[in-house]
């Protein structure tokens, strides 16, 4: 079990090294985390983006940038992006990180009908956090995708994470769909949700997992308060993925667990045909080391 998110370092490590294309990369923060993963040699970076201003930012932080591949482009950045998606399709590079532009328009090169890198599979952003009040590396998604998903859609967001889970060694991942209360109320959307995903899963159409819910907060995240109110099971109080809701909800837990939790996060978009690491102003550079750290662990 995965405690402390260093370990996806240390994982990623003892590993070959993989090749990471950087759409837009003249961005200080993105260059600092690329600098700090190729001291570690976890990553060799292909460079997407304005020459001229990339090299002011590597000669700014120290970064050497001989020997680096880098294309440039003195366009939009949304050609940046789509230059790095046809580098992921010509099996140039392992995976993406976005740089200096919006995620929107990343993801809109990523889900091109032609020219992107669709599987068939939804799109959906899972996080990692590492916690002070919690006892191992804790799951959360989608805070930055998909904005209101249906059943369907949740299906698809909890088979990104198991995968993801599955890569960093949890096997079976405990998964607490999140709701405001713990009965199903079908005037609260998610927790009828709840329920049917719970019953997926006992069907044996949600596999990899164990899903249960509709769980308040505090019932996912703390054995006490599932004791108190009578729930059982072993997903209450011990979960390693958090299903959120709606967007608004995602993103406030993924940013109220930075801000006011003191947790560290490393997260990636799943379901693309490569992960996509897509960190937000809001991660230091810690969490985009350990978020291209996660990336190079997923196959
Ligand atoms: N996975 C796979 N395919 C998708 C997904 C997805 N998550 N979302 C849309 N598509 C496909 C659709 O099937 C369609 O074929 C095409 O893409 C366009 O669909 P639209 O018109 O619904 O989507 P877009 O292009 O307007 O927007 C897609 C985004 C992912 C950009 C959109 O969902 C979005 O803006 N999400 C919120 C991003 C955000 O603001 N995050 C804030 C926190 S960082």
């Amino acid at each position: 079990m995965i405690r402390d998110l260093n370990e996806l370092l240390l994982r990623a490590k003892s590993r070959p090294k993989r090749k990471m294309v950087v759409a837009a990369a003249e961005d200080e923060y993105v260059m600092k985390a690329l600098l700090e993963a190729t001291k570690e040699g976890i990553v060799t970076p292909l460079l997407v983006g304005d020459q001229r201003k990339i090299e002011r930012i590597a000669q700014s932080i120290g970064f050497n940038l001989k020997g680096i591949e880098l294309i440039d482009n003195r366009e939009e950045a949304t050609l940046s992006a789509r230059i790095a998606v046809s580098i992921i399709k010509s099996g140039e590079a392992d995976f993406i990180m976005k740089g200096f532009l919006s995620s929107g328009n990343l993801l809109k090169a990523v889900l091109d009908k032609e020219t992107g890198l669709r599987t068939g599979q939804l799109l959906s952003h899972v996080a990692f956090f590492e916690s002070p009040y919690w006892h191992k590396i804790l799951c959360v998604t989608d805070a930055a995708i998909n904005i209101a998903p249906g059943l369907d859609a949740k299906v698809q967001i909890i088979q990104n994470a198991v995968k993801a889970c599955r890569a960093i060694g949890i096997e079976k991942s405990k998964v607490a769909v999140a709701a405001a209360v713990e009965i199903v109320n079908p005037k609260m959307e998610a927790t009828v949700h709840a329920l049917q995903l719970k019953e997926m899963n006992e069907r044996g159409e949600l596999k990899g997992c164990i899903v249960d819910g509709p769980f308040a907060i505090d019932i996912a995240v703390n054995r006490e308060a599932a004791r108190h109110k009578g729930i059982g099971g072993v997903v209450a109080g011990d979960c390693d993925v958090i299903l959120a809701p709606d967007i608004e909800a995602g993103n406030m837990f993924y940013k109220a667990l930075i801000f006011l939790g003191g947790s560290s996060t490393a997260a990636l978009v799943m379901g693309a045909a490569v992960p996509i690491v897509l960190t937000s102003r809001a991660d230091d550079e810690r969490s985009k080391l350990l978020s291209i750290a996660l990336a190079t662990l997923i196959d």
